[in-house]
């Protein structure tokens, strides 16, 4: 029996060179310790040995299981350590390698020109204020001393939602609103979308961007309007800017005036920029018609005002000598990124 239980062993020893994997850790066990295992069997014969030779043979069969034993956890154990760094292999991960670079996103170049224009009106005291894009008949239109049968009024270029109701036409309607819950002084702009039926092409667009100016208060006159007008485009355009106001006629504001600045690529000489005119048209202005004040229940006798409007997108591209308005809407990064 002892020969048998050393031949045990040493076949052990031979069989464990072969395990690798869990299985085989199993099958190993199942082989030498399982209930029919070849270490079991020669225990079961353990009666037949002399009561002599016993102490020696179950010292002898001790030695073996342990061996067998401590065989079978060290291979675990170094079954685990081995996928345990296989593991730490995989999830690698090499620092010093550069990092993914992030797009970040730029502001469009709509958003930086209002931004420029905003901050220079409220260094002259002026609040923003926002109001409805979709409005009455009577804020757009009537309140603005432009009744039903106006021939101003040009149904083809508004998107009317029903009879008495329609997408603004101009920013206008907000200062309205403002004149009708605020007493003067009111010092006020209002940047905004607009909306006209207009075809699409290098310088139209159904949805654009308007900031229009109003104020109201005691003693204002046609200077205080040129005055302000001058200082914000000498503010957003540079000192040496030369403007000239032209007679002109909106039925909100009496008297009109369009203002032109001197072409600053010809000075005034003339050139393709400025279609030979020498001054390039930048917005509409006016004094607040009396009626106007009076819709708002406004004393026009003890108070006057002026007001002006421009198109945002037609500054935007003359800043920054963009000659197509739909690249404004494409989205292009190319273009984004310019900015
Ligand atoms: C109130 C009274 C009067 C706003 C004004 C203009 C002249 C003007 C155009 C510029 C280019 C519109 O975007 S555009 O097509 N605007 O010429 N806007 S005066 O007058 C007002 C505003 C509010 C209560």
């Amino acid at each position: 029996m002892k020969t048998q239980l050393e031949e045990i062993k040493v076949s052990a020893q031979a069989d464990l060179n072969n395990v690798k994997t869990k299985q085989d850790v199993e099958a190993f066990r199942t082989k030498y310790l399982g209930k029919k295992g070849l270490l079991t069997s020669i225990l079961k014969q353990m009666g037949t040995v002399s009561p002599e030779e016993r102490p020696k043979v179950g010292q002898i069969s001790n030695d073996v299981r342990d061996f067998l034993s401590q065989s079978i956890d060290s291979k675990i154990t170094e079954i685990q350590n081995a996928e345990l760094s296989k593991k730490l292999q995989a999830e690698k991960i090499d620092v010093t390698l550069p990092g993914k670079k992030h797009r970040i996103g730029r502001c469009h170049p709509s958003s930086l020109v209002l931004e420029e224009i905003t901050d220079i009106f409220i260094g002259m005291g002026f609040s923003i204020v926002e109001g409805p894009e979709i409005e009455s008949d009577y804020y757009n239109f009537e309140a603005l001393n432009l009744p039903k049968e106006h021939p101003a009024r040009d149904v083809q270029d508004t998107f009317y939602i029903d009879e008495n109701t329609l997408l603004r036409t101009q920013t206008s309607s907000v200062q309205i609103r403002v004149m009708e819950k605020q007493k003067p002084p009111i010092y006020i702009i209002s940047p905004g979308k607009v909306y006209r039926a207009d075809e699409v092409d290098a310088t139209h667009c159904p949805v654009f961007h308007q900031i229009e100016g109003l104020v109201v208060d005691k003693d204002i006159t046609f200077s205080d309007l040129k005055g302000t007008l001058e200082n914000f485009l000498k503010n957003l355009y540079g000192e040496d800017i030369v403007v000239r106001f032209r007679p002109h006629h909106f039925p909100y504001t009496e008297p009109s005036a369009e203002l032109d600045m001197q072409c600053f690529s010809c000075r005034g000489k003339g050139c393709r920029l400025c279609k030979n005119e020498g001054f390039i048209e930048v917005l509409g202005c006016g004094m607040v018609h009396p009626q106007v004040l009076q819709n708002c229940n406004i004393d026009p006798n003890i108070y006057s005002g002026f007001a002006f409007g421009m198109g945002l997108e037609r500054i935007t591209m003359r800043k920054y000598k963009i000659d197509d308005l739909r690249l404004f809407y494409e989205n292009d990064i190319r273009f984004l990124n310019q900015f």
